[in-house]
């Protein structure tokens, strides 16, 4: 549907007219660097170009007091001494003869996007301004920011849009207090912040910066510093600062340009897509222009890069990950329910353990560490993936920060974005028009081969199936298709899943991560070696039979499939780093087609989006439709208002958690995104949310 890109030349000007090297870094090139780089990388082109207005008097006035409108509007006609004494009021600020105008046409950009995005003219954008927005208050301008743009555009997405429930993520370095003081008791917009604090030692050095800053009033709840949460919001604002991306000189962080293109994608997944970016800080002009050209990439829909680095967290982010758990704890249900068996540090097995299956012979101290190349020791870096494939950078040990914005993408996009390999008559029907249906197959004579050690594979329509398969998943290894579906009859399913592992092991894949949905038996000689890791999600009961080898129960409820999918398959997923992902949906999946693009979508975060699903023939062109759409960039459907996890889906979730945590040091991660998408947050916000629907 598109991705519009707001801007104004004339935010270009205002600019620091006397000495000030805390103000210096705010300057005009921060604008020009990141549209010259959008240009220059065909981004701009697929944008929606819409020219910013200026925001009036009534919308400035929805979070600002008239008395501070009219001292910001008088700056115009001041002299610069005046302007530098005007400025010495308040903190880290600096006002220009054309700061009004410019930070005017900044909360406009907001509007205008929120606007596109409300009234469907475009799934989502990017606004790119100056002055930034998120620290500044109802009476004050403070780090470079005048008015909140952020915090307007939320005000006015309910003011003139009717919503009810925003989601504001804050991922700029520092903490946007002036957002969490002009909603702090306000339920209807959750202000979620990460930022260095630095225990109170790093600007602006608050107190409230904390996570035990939880909102106040009717807002307990929807203040949470550090980590996500969420309530199946209508709208995601993105305070989208770069300072915190690796080289910032104000922020001195690691975060490569990649890791936007995942906070992105993962925020894509809420609210139907309706995502609003809006430039916040960002003071390395490289830096800031490739992870801004990440963010549009990522909206208008092109798979994120992989993530280069060790998928280790470190002791003092889950530190910080816990106290904000703590301090939500009290407002979140679903934190709570987590907290029982929540410390699962220490929890390895349950009480009760809902397992039988659990083989401690093969106990998993005794298999983690593969001795093939593709070892995870902590130590060791993923080894190369495949050429040509989407995987642009060679693994290489501890890049230092210039040599990762140095390299430029080796390997161009695959040509084809998503290919649907499918027989029934009506699929044309439910696909966009950009995905290819596939007419070829592979060679028979390859594809009987294939075929031979499987008994289910031999009747003709399973060959047929079998074929087709085969040649997409051969475009997908070649580096021409990106994603793909495939079908196959519902006796062959295992057959056919165990043939594609076999193939894209032997054709090139590293890593392949297979997702099994339903009765999906572990094809009986799938090796432990590290190559490949099997999820079974629709197993008898919760086993680990190794690292690599891991089988749970379809979870009875939305609430505990979200946490299924959050708080195991993501983290293992985002531990193993595979180079190719199959997603099969297998005889009594029993997922529901939003629940399948869910699925779908967080998947497509791996492997550069080399995704292939494999349904059953007899599935509905709408499931099809459905996983086409979100393999091809799509948004999924928002979930809409659904149930918490059931006692055994926590209790399933927490034994694996258990089992597999000092192999995958991912599942460290004590996600507060446990409690985000999970609605039966909301219940514990009776008489708000209770009943009140959309
Ligand atoms: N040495 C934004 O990123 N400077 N504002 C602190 C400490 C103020 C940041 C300097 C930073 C303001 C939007
Ligand atoms: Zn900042």
């Amino acid at each position: 549907m598109g991705t519009a890109l707001v801007y104004h030349e004339d935010m270009t000007a205002t600019r620091l007219l006397w000495d000030d090297p805390e103000c210096e870094i705010e300057r005009p090139e921060r604008l020009t660097a990141a549209l010259d780089r959008l240009r220059q990388r065909g981004l701009e082109q697929r944008c929606l170009r819409l020219s910013a207005r200026e925001a009036s008097k009534e919308e400035l006035g929805l979070v600002h007091s008239p008395e501070y409108v009219s001292l910001v509007r008088k700056t115009q006609v001041l002299g610069e001494e005046e302007l530098q004494a005007l400025s010495g009021q308040f903190d880290a600020i600096y006002f220009h003869p054309s700061t009004f105008h410019c930070a005017r046409l900044a909360a406009g950009a907001g509007l205008q996007l929120v606007d596109a995005v409300l009234t469907g003219a475009v799934q989502n954008g990017l606004a790119l301004v100056r002055p930034p927005g998120h620290h500044s208050q109802r009476a004050a301008a403070n780090g470079f920011c005048v008015f909140n743009n952020v915090a307007i555009a939320a005000a006015y997405a309910k003011q003139k849009h009717g919503l009810h429930r925003i989601l504001i993520v804050d991922w700029d370095v520092h903490h946007g207090q002036g957002i969490q003081y002009l909603f702090e008791d306000d339920p209807s917009v959750l202000y979620f912040s990460w930022h260095r604090y630095e225990h109170g030692r790093f600007w602006p050095f608050l107190r409230e910066s904390d996570a035990d800053a939880v909102g106040r009033g009717q807002g307990l709840g929807f203040t949470v510093n550090l980590p996500w949460n969420q309530f199946d919001p209508e709208l995601v604002l993105v305070s989208a600062g770069f300072d915190s991306a690796i080289g910032d000189p104000e922020g001195q962080m690691q975060a490569t340009p990649e890791c936007f293109a995942h906070l992105t994608h993962l925020l894509q997944v809420l609210a139907g897509g309706r995502v609003c970016a809006m430039l916040e800080g960002g003071y390395h002009l490289e830096s800031l222009a490739e992870s801004v050209c990440m963010t549009v990439q990522t909206l208008l829909g092109d798979p994120a890069p992989p993530l280069s680095g060790l998928m280790v967290p470190c002791q003092s982010a889950l530190e910080s990950i816990q106290s904000a758990r703590a301090a939500q704890a009290p407002y979140w249900k679903s934190l709570q329910l987590q907290g029982q068996c929540g410390q699962v540090l220490g929890c390895r097995i349950p009480p009760q353990a809902p397992c039988s299956g659990y083989d401690s012979e093969l106990s998993l101290d005794v298999t983690p560490v593969p001795t093939s190349p593709s070892t995870h020791s902590p130590e060791g870096r993923p080894p190369p993936l495949l050429p040509g494939g989407p995987m642009c950078k060679a693994a290489v040990p501890a890049p230092a920060p210039s040599s990762l914005l140095d390299q430029p993408c080796l390997c161009p996009a695959p040509s084809v974005r998503t290919t649907v390999a499918l027989t029934a008559p009506d699929i044309t029907l439910v696909l966009p028009p950009d995905v290819i249906q596939q007419e070829g197959s592979a060679l028979r004579e390859e594809t009987e081969a294939w075929a031979r050690p499987h008994e289910s594979l031999a009747r003709e329509e399973a060959l047929t199936a079998l074929g087709k398969l085969l040649y997409l998943l051969d475009g997908m290894l070649d580096g021409q298709v990106n994603s793909g579906i495939a079908a196959t009859p519902a006796s062959a399913a295992a057959a056919t899943l165990d043939v594609a592992i076999q193939r894209g092991l032997s054709h090139g894949a590293q890593r392949l991560l297979c997702v099994a949905l339903g009765q999906l038996d572990r094809p009986p000689d799938l090796a432990h070696d590290g190559r490949t890791l099997w999820l079974n999600i629709g197993g008898k009961e919760a086993a680990a039979l190794s690292m690599f080898h891991v089988s749970t129960p379809l979870p009875v409820m939305t609430g505990g499939f979200l946490s299924c999918i959050l708080g195991l398959v993501l983290p293992l997923a985002y531990g193993f780093q595979p180079d190719l992902v199959l997603v099969a949906l297998g005889p009594g999946h029993g997922l529901q087609g939003p629940h399948a693009a869910l699925l779908a979508a967080m998947l497509r975060g791996l492997a550069g989006g080399r995704v292939l699903a494999l349904l059953e023939e007899d599935s509905t062109p709408q499931l099809a439709g459905i996983l086409a759409r979100v393999l091809r960039g799509e948004a999924p459907p928002s979930l809409g208002p659904s149930s918490v996890a059931s006692p055994e889906d926590v209790q399933a979730l927490m034994y694996l958690r258990g089992q597999l945590e000092p192999q995958w040091k991912m599942l460290q991660v004590r996600l507060i995104a446990e409690a985000w998408l999970c609605p039966g947050a909301r219940l514990c916000r009776r008489g708000r949310w209770g009943g009140q629907g959309k």
